[in-house]
């Protein structure tokens, strides 16, 4: 648009931002004139809206000067640079995080307490930013945050959803779902910049038009196009000076839908036509793990993918001319999970038919700048889209899929002669039925590197999953073990004992996690175990109150918390949880209490809305949570409660709370866990089976200080074939008093049958979590864990443990690693 062109002539002292006051007075000042000049507020009206806004605003000031600063840093050292292209980003609140990283947390609080005013008051009237399911979109952004530590260029590439992760309420048990209007009440921390507006194309055919030099112009025409607007959200470095960007684009109409409409005198239809291209950045998809195959889902993924990489072109544009030839040294693309892949047939799209590039020329670029993390090893998330859909929606990326495709095939074949059957499995479409695109090969074809999420998980991508492209491309292949920002989950979420660390070994934890083993020489002394002790006791009567608030349940603060928070799925097992709260429950109503250790159960996660059996579970836990809490021969022995909604922000006052973290999927299926990581560092011990990162949590804490059970994975495919659950049940007197119970109705009074679909799924034979399997082992595991909760002394040098050799799980430790392996960036530091 002409108004955006660069016309003026200003004078240069127009540009020279005045560096803003980093102490209490500078806040104060700018305070009050966001909060009566800018906000036109006045003493009628202290709504706390306002006051939050005003010291957003204070902040983001701050945030945006480096921003701008880093960038043009950046720009002037011509560096490499990263883009981390992920369909979620799941931010949480960032206000805390903001002043943690400003190095601003003494003068904010002096600041707002001169007002009159109450940080933390303020913090929770922050709406979470939840642009994520889980895991994925919260790895997002705890790596974004480690590489503006690192002073890494890399820049985050999402969708500004209208509409976040829904909000659950818990109604009679069962989950409801409310839209997330997280945007209701503006959003602070982001900047529109309609300058770098991008348009995308979707529907329309192709035609090809010889050229003079007698090759062939693809044209792809008659599109429906839809705008991009960006938004851009500060990603700050903890006290660098370093503050890199997030962008994410929100879906606009052109003008020329309205025109035509307007033209033709059809109101409704231009403002339908309006919707159809504003409906794709409107919602976050609620599913975590299995694909719905919807036709807006993948109108998402293109719009995300062409919009970013068209953002880079031009600006590699801008600054390198028309020339292509150091494209690849200068830039790569880390793709998170399947959902951007379409990305690598969009960079062959507009590398070819927008500026002119051959086949192999663009190809050599797309291989050697596309990188793929996958996630996941369940045959339902693999993403496949149905070739007639793909080819109405986004014609010219298809017939590039399938020249991509020739061109692999044929190298498979050169390698395995005569060997159709390999063919077919490893071609990017597959045969048979309705033909499919799958996504997974896409990526691995179009990739130079491949990797997993935890060091088994990696593994069993090359034993299994991706065993042919293993095959052909060993080199290819490369695990990174996730992590999480101690930032975040450590020093902002537990300041109680993130003050005793640094009293005790300095802050420099802060950015060297690794730094922590130094507790370990603390693990015995009495006077450290006091201090540590009274920090975790504090932070556990904070998640009682929130308890108390949320579900009027009374957690008794010495009683062990027994805590699973994740997505509801059955393949994480919250059903072998909460069989196993039943068993304590039948103990009790036994008289079997000698000994007994008093626990708080708390669960927390959603459901994906379709998922049928994942919202009966949690049907199930709220039934045994309102039988155990309501009677009498239980008192405090024993509290159940799941926690509605959890979010990040819930999380930031669950995990420094717990004592007990479990980790318990079937063993092979959690591709990593990240949660798990949070409670360790925050002191919790592990109950968790030999899957995903448990496993390097288990060899970092010691055997000793992890609670192990179940079978191996190995121990899981063996067992398959003769699984017989019903037999286990027969033998196990536990578990049958436990199933008894179940079947007997007593959990389900009113409500005839309620779970009978889960019995029915956890008694057969077919049964791929093999719960059953697990349960005895399970029972054990938590009998230990109880036993040794009562050695006071015994179980808080394991917590210190814990925490000690929780190291290697920060994500400065993860991004350094993908930086030396696959992106290879040169820190800089912009010095503000
Ligand atoms: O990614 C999770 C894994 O289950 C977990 O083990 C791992 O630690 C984490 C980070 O690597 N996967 C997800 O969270 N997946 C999704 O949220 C998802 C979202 C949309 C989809 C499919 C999966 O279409």
């Amino acid at each position: 648009s002409p108004r955006y062109a660069c016309t003026a002539n200003p004078a240069p002292e127009l540009f020279n931002t005045e560096k803003l006051g980093m102490n209490s007075d500078a806040l104060i000042k700018d305070f009050k004139r966001y909060y009566g000049t800018h906000l036109a507020q006045d003493k009628g009206c202290a709504s706390g809206h306002y006051l939050y806004s005003s010291l957003a605003l204070t902040l983001r000031d701050r945030l945006f000067n480096r921003m701008k600063h880093t960038k043009h840093t950046y720009a002037e050292k011509q560096c490499k640079h990263a883009y981390y292209l992920s369909m979620e980003f799941l931010m949480g609140r960032a206000m805390g995080n903001a002043v943690l990283n400003l190095g601003l947390e003494k003068e904010t609080t002096k600041a707002l307490n001169e007002l009159h005013l109450n940080f933390e008051d303020l913090i929770e009237m922050e709406h979470d930013a939840g642009l994520g399911n889980g895991g994925l979109g919260r790895l997002a952004a705890c790596f974004i945050d480690s590489c503006a530590t690192l002073q890494l260029p890399v820049t985050g590439y999402g969708l500004r959803y209208e509409y976040g992760m829904f909000q659950q309420r818990i109604e009679n048990g069962f989950q409801v779902e409310k839209p997330d209007h997280w945007l209701q009440d503006g959003n602070p921390w982001e900047l529109e910049r309609p300058e770098f507006t991008q348009r995308v194309k979707f529907g329309g055919h192709t035609e090809y038009h010889p050229t003079d030099s007698g090759d062939m112009k693809v044209h792809w025409v008659n599109t429906n196009d839809v705008l991009a607007i960006p938004f851009d959200l500060p990603i700050p470095g903890y006290q660098n000076g370093t503050v890199n960007v997030l962008r994410l684009w929100k879906a606009g109409a052109t003008d020329e839908f309205n025109l035509e409409d307007f033209n033709s005198g059809s109101y409704t239809e231009a403002v339908a036509a309006k919707n159809e291209a504003e409906n794709i950045s409107m919602v976050l998809y609620p599913n975590d793990a299995s694909e719905n195959g919807k036709e807006l889902r993948l109108r998402q993924q293109y719009f995300l993918a062409s919009a970013s990489l068209q953002d880079i072109l031009d600006y590699w544009v801008t600054t390198h001319g028309e020339s292509f030839d150091n494209f690849a040294e200068k830039n790569c693309f880390q793709l998170n999970d399947t959902h951007p892949t379409v990305a690598v047939a969009e960079l062959m799209r507009l590398l070819m038919d927008e500026h002119g590039l051959g086949w192999e020329k663009a190809w050599e670029i797309t291989s050697s700048t596309m990188a793929y993390t996958n996630h996941t090893l369940l045959p339902e998330a693999l993403e496949r889209w149905p070739v007639n859909m793909f080819g109405r929606l986004l014609p010219r990326i298809l017939e590039i899929i399938y020249e991509i495709n020739a061109r692999f095939l044929r190298e498979v074949a050169t390698r395995w002669p005569g060997d159709k059957a390999r063919l077919a499995r490893m071609s990017i479409i597959e045969e048979g039925g309705e033909k499919q695109v799958r996504m997974a090969h896409l990526a691995i074809v179009g990739s130079f590197s491949i990797n997993g999420v935890a060091a088994l998980h990696s593994e069993l991508l090359k034993k299994g999953l991706f065993h042919d492209f293993y095959e052909l491309w060993p080199h290819k292949f490369n695990n990174k073990t996730n992590g999480v920002t101690q930032r975040r989950w450590l020093a902002w979420c537990n300041p109680d004992l993130s003050e005793l660390i640094t009293d005790t070994i300095g802050d420099n934890w802060i950015t060297q996690l690794t730094e922590l083993k130094k507790l370990e020489a603390y693990a015995h002394d009495k006077a450290f175990q006091k201090k540590w002790h009274a920090a975790k006791l504090a932070n556990k009567q904070r998640l009682a109150k929130l308890v108390k608030d949320s579900c009027g349940v009374e957690f008794n603060p010495e009683a062990m918390f027994d805590i699973q928070v994740k997505r509801i799925h059955e393949y994480k097992r919250q059903l072998l949880n909460i069989l196993h709260v039943i068993h304590l429950y039948d103990r009790i109503k036994r008289g079997d209490t000698k000994n007994m250790t008093p626990r708080c159960v708390l669960f927390g996660g959603k459901a994906a809305p379709g998922y049928v059996m994942a919202k009966r579970i949690i049907k199930l836990i709220n039934n045994v949570a309102s039988t155990v809490n309501n009677d009498p021969d239980v008192g405090d022995l024993l509290k159940v409660v799941f926690l509605p909604n959890y979010q990040v922000s819930a999380m930031e006052v669950i995990c420094p709370a717990a004592d007990l973290s479990e980790q318990i999927s079937t063993a092979g299926k959690e591709a990593s866990g990240t949660g798990n990581m949070k409670f360790m560092m925050n002191g919790a011990m592990t109950i968790g089976t030999l899957d995903g990162a448990n496993i390097e949590i288990r060899d970092e804490a010691g055997a000793e200080n992890f609670f192990l059970f179940g079978l191996t994975e190995d121990e899981v495919t063996e067992l398959k074939p003769t699984y017989n659950p019903r037999f286990i049940i027969d033998n196990d007197a536990d578990l049958k008093r436990v199933v008894n119970l179940l079947e007997s109705g007593h959990f389900n009074q009113c409500e005839e049958g309620a779970f009978d679909d889960i019995i029915a799924a956890f008694t057969s034979p077919n049964d791929p979590w093999m719960t059953v399997a697990d349960f005895h082992s399970y029972v054990e595991a938590q009998q230990r864990a109880a036993e040794v909760y009562q050695d006071k002394e015994r179980w808080i040098a394991m917590s210190i443990m814990n925490s000690a050799n929780s190291g290697m799980f920060s994500t400065d430790r993860t991004m350094e690693e993908y930086n030396n392996d696959i992106w290879k960036l040169e820190k800089i530091n912009p010095r503000f």
